[in-house]
């Protein structure tokens, strides 16, 4: 007997899509928070505001998330985790392995996996497909949101006009490019980052070592109103990079959070 199912009408599908994108999508153009990039820092801070109640939403200019994280270390799907980290893994329910004393290894998939579904479930909106190209900046010289366009738009070189949300922080997440602080740069020469130098200064070549002691304290507002975190944090105060190594972009992300947390708090009182 072939299945049958109740109602299967092809513009009931495009009405459904449309309405509910629609909803979900309005409600994300004004947001406290708005993070560049779903990879593991930024998917860790939008979990740890989420969860504080916070309208957070992540955009990705892929149509997956997880940044790096899937491919673990040159393709093979392990990250190796500190310590000082393991308590963000484990409340989202990833299996760490011991290695060494103090080193854990975890399943890139399901760090990943386990680490979205968290974000999702504590009510962040993660929207992919979706390029952040620019910042929006008010009058007194803060962020005040992100412009965005699809990320299939960008690639294919198409002229088409962004559109723009508005945030009260942004964080920029965006990796080891350092996205939207270039951007930044290109559009208001004369800024001054809070960097050692007052610019975006690049990754340094690796030490693990190094890097990760240095991510969580570089994770900081470095404009007024936008935070840089993760792989960009190092990149923009000439860090290293610290390959598969990943309990600093996990902290970094909830460092990210505490600090979007305390702008908020001093800025608009809430
Ligand atoms: O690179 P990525 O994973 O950033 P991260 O959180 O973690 C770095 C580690 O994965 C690894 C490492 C450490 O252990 O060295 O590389 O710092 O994720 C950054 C995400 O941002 C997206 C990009 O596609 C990726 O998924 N992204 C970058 N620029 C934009 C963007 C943009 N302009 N708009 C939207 N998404």
């Amino acid at each position: 007997m072939p299945t049958t199912f109740t109602s299967v009408d092809e513009v009931q599908v495009t009405r459904a899509i449309v309405a509910s994108f629609t909803e979900d999508f309005l409600a994300s153009t004004e947001l406290e928070v708005a993070i560049v990039g779903a990879g593991p820092s930024g998917m860790t801070a939008a979990r740890l505001l989420a969860r504080q109640g916070r309208r957070v939403a992540v955009f990705e200019r892929n149509l997956h998330v997880g940044g790096g994280m899937w491919g673990g270390g040159m393709l093979l799907p392990r990250v190796v985790v500190e310590e000082e980290a393991r308590p963000l893994l484990e409340e989202v329910g990833v299996l760490l392995r011991p290695w060494q004393p103090g080193y854990w290894v975890a399943d890139s998939v399901e760090c990943v996996s386990k680490c979205t579904a968290a974000a999702l479930d504590a009510g962040a909106r993660v929207w992919v497909g979706m390029a952040v190209e620019d910042l929006m900046i008010d009058d007194q010289d803060r962020v005040r949101g992100l412009v965005i366009n699809w990320g299939a738009v960008q690639r294919a070189m198409l002229h088409v006009d962004p559109l723009a949300v508005a945030a009260r922080v942004v964080i920029d997440a965006s990796g080891h490019d350092c996205e939207l602080l270039r951007t930044l740069e290109r559009k208001l020469p004369g800024v001054r980052l809070d960097t050692p130098t007052g610019r975006v200064m690049g990754e340094q070549p690796m030490n693990a070592a190094r890097a990760e002691a240095r991510v969580v304290a570089l994770t900081k507002e470095v404009y007024p109103h936008l935070v840089v975190a993760g792989m960009a944090a190092n990149a923009a105060s000439g860090a290293p990079r610290m390959g598969a190594i990943f309990g600093g972009m996990f902290l970094s992300g909830q460092q990210a959070a505490q600090v979007a947390q305390e702008i908020l708090r001093r800025d608009y009182g809430s």
